[in-house]
């Protein structure tokens, strides 16, 4: 466990740990939730593989937009950060027409604001990748925002740089998980601030976690995808016939390695890298 630091924050399947005032470790567990419930089993390396795709990220993506990763710890799962100052932003870029922005869809024909051509189908892939900001909710969902609404809470100037950053992040990731497999159908971002005030990618980035990942294979607009990650236990989940209130079901074994493969595959695919060697040596995602 982290060398006494104090814990500051939990997530649903992170923790937050200060090192020092300028310091914060965030440490991804093995947990995992579906329908926004954490089940009681654990997925093996789940945390590993989320840090470890994380970093790579982080490390390919300097260029494009400086990030909060200090150092990777020996374990695989724990990222040593710059504490920044967070924006209340959740900036989240959607290629594809998935979750509150297809049901914003169905409802408006717009999403935050922006209208979209009509006839479009639930997971269809939007003519030019959207930056679709929401709020961050203390409790329950987080809520999708306007311009106007974005720009009352960071100022309309910040909002045009986390826009540009965030679809340029996008782009250059979809586009390099498009030709290994899979598709990133959204994902959401957060930045902060570091103390000269410039613009930091901060939290995880590109995860399974903070993304919908889709298999390539077999896309069919039309209709909901197969999450990469997550099928194998939503499909247990709905066949218990599960409430989806709190406490989740506990998960077989084969839901569980069934799943832990998928993660795996996911990392071996967007990285190149074979996950036993970042296990041995989770430095390997940064070179
Ligand atoms: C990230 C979160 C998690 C629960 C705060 N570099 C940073 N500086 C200051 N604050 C944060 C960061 Cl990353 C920060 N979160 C989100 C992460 C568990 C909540 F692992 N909250």
């Amino acid at each position: 466990m982290p060398e006494a630091a104090a814990h500051v924050l939990s997530g649903k399947v992170r923790e937050v740990y200060a090192l020092d005032e300028e310091r914060l470790l965030l440490v991804a567990s093995d947990r995992i939730s579906t329908f926004d419930v954490v089940h009681p089993t654990e997925i093996p390396d789940k945390g590993r593989v989320l840090t470890g795709l994380s970093a790579f990220w982080f490390a390919r993506t300097r260029e494009i937009l400086p990030n909060h990763l200090l150092a990777l710890r020996p374990d695989g799962r724990s990222m040593e950060c710059r504490r920044l100052e967070m924006l209340p932003l959740e900036c989240i870029v959607r290629g594809y027409l998935a979750g509150s922005g297809w049901k914003d869809y169905l409802r408006t024909g717009s999403v935050c604001g922006i209208e979209l051509p009509p006839g479009l189908r639930e997971s269809e892939r939007l003519p030019e990748p959207l930056f679709t900001p929401a709020t961050k909710a203390q409790e329950g969902h987080d809520e999708n925002i306007d311009w106007e609404r974005a720009t009352a809470l960071v100022g309309a100037e910040r909002y045009a740089q986390v826009e540009r950053a965030s679809l340029a992040l996008y782009r250059f990731a979809a586009a390099y998980a498009a030709e290994r497999g899979i598709i990133i159908a959204d994902t959401k971002f957060e930045f902060g601030l570091d103390r000269t005030g410039r613009v930091v990618l901060a939290d995880e980035a590109l995860t399974p976690d903070s993304s919908r990942f889709w298999p390539a294979e077999g896309y069919a607009p039309g209709g909901p995808q197969p999450s990469f990650d997550k099928q194998y236990v939503r499909d247990y989940c709905e066949a218990l016939g599960w409430d989806k209130a709190p406490p989740g079901p506990e998960l077989p074994e084969d839901v569980v390695a069934g799943t832990r493969a998928r993660y795996v595959e996911a990392f071996e695919r967007l990285t190149g890298i074979l996950f036993e060697d970042y296990l041995a040596h989770p430095k390997v995602v940064l070179r």
